[in-house]
């Protein structure tokens, strides 16, 4: 086996092995100050500005929002940060894999 070989082989198992560590996380955010049906909307763009975000579904009536997200790229506190940022503070009401 020559060495450009071996060079594929290992770019392969790096490739599949950052798959298998790239998990993606949902996070129920419990979000405050939102008082219109125009809000959601601005809470999910502020939140879908987040590299490593895949998908934001926020609720107006039980004032949550489901976000999806690679936590190799981001973490719940930048989700976090960004709600505020864009005035609407909020807090982790569920957090699972
Ligand atoms: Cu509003």
């Amino acid at each position: 086996m020559g060495n450009h070989m071996k060079n594929l082989i290992f770019l392969f198992l790096l490739l599949q092995s950052g798959l298998l560590f790239a998990a993606e996380q949902t996070v129920i955010l419990s979000i405050s100050g939102m008082t219109c049906t125009v809000c959601p909307i601005t809470v999910k763009k502020s939140l879908q500005k987040v590299a490593g975000v895949k998908s934001v579904t926020v609720s107006y009536e039980s004032k949550t929002a489901a976000v999806v997200f690679d936590d190799q790229l981001t973490k719940v506190e930048n989700l976090l940060k960004a709600t505020e940022n864009a005035g609407y503070p909020a807090t982790v009401s569920k957090n699972t894999h």
